[in-house]
């Protein structure tokens, strides 16, 4: 008897960081919320957020990206701050980049959802708004944090991530518009779907373009 096995080849067609052109916009009171699929490196913003490690000493996925773009003088800073904890936000010059700082926070490394990954995550957003405030910051883009190397499930981060800025929107500060930026349209759809459905119950929100 003969027995045929078949190979199955996945050939991933998605473009990674530049696929849909085309950004979704929501307003809330003056300030916008814009999700966008690209690359945060190219970011013409005050700030970009990094995707860090605790030890502030580089590593791969967006943090990689940015130290490869920003070029050697972020890491000289990095050393010089000397680590930041999981849930906490630094900031350092934005080296060669356009964006004139980088705000390296750490998210949580997912462990199943009962290690305070949620907090942690939320902690996160929190404090880079709140460094970008201290800085008056008006513009700044946050890649998806976690949401890579660290396994956090997508659609719960992307919960978080939009909650805590529109929440900080809400406040008094400088920030006038948050940018996320995601890699890939599988990224850019999950905050997508989230973005409209916490748009949905809150009247403050008003979405420009779907
Ligand atoms: N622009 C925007 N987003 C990007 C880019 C880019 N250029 N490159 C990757 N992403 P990850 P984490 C997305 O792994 O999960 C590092 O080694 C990526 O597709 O960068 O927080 C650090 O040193 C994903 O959606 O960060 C830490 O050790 C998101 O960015 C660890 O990884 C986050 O993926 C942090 O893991």
């Amino acid at each position: 008897m003969v027995k045929i096995y078949k190979t199955v080849v996945t050939v991933n067609n998605e473009q990674e960081g530049g696929g849909i052109r085309k950004p979704m916009k929501a307003k809330i009171n003056k300030s916008t919320l814009e999700l966008v699929d690209g690359d945060i490196t190219r970011e013409d913003v005050d700030a970009i957020v990094n995707a860090a490690n605790s030890t502030l000493l580089g590593g791969g996925g967006v943090d990689g990206a940015i130290h490869r773009a920003g070029g050697p003088a972020i890491l000289e800073e990095c050393k010089k701050i000397g680590g930041c904890p999981t849930g906490e936000a630094v900031i350092t010059g934005g080296g060669n980049l356009k964006a004139r700082f980088v705000i390296h926070t750490v998210g949580p490394v997912w462990r199943g959802g009962n290690a305070g990954e949620a907090r942690l995550l939320a902690s996160a957003y929190k404090n880079s708004l709140r460094a970008a405030k201290e800085k008056g910051i008006k513009s700044i883009s946050f890649p998806s944090i976690s949401t890579g190397a660290y396994g956090y499930p997508i659609a719960d981060a992307a919960q978080i991530a939009l909650a805590m800025s529109i929440e900080h929107l809400k406040g008094i500060t400088s920030v006038e518009k948050v940018r996320f930026v995601l890699f890939g349209e599988s990224a850019y759809r999950a905050y997508q779907k989230t973005l409209t459905s916490i748009a949905k119950d809150d009247p403050s929100i008003s979405v420009v373009n779907p």
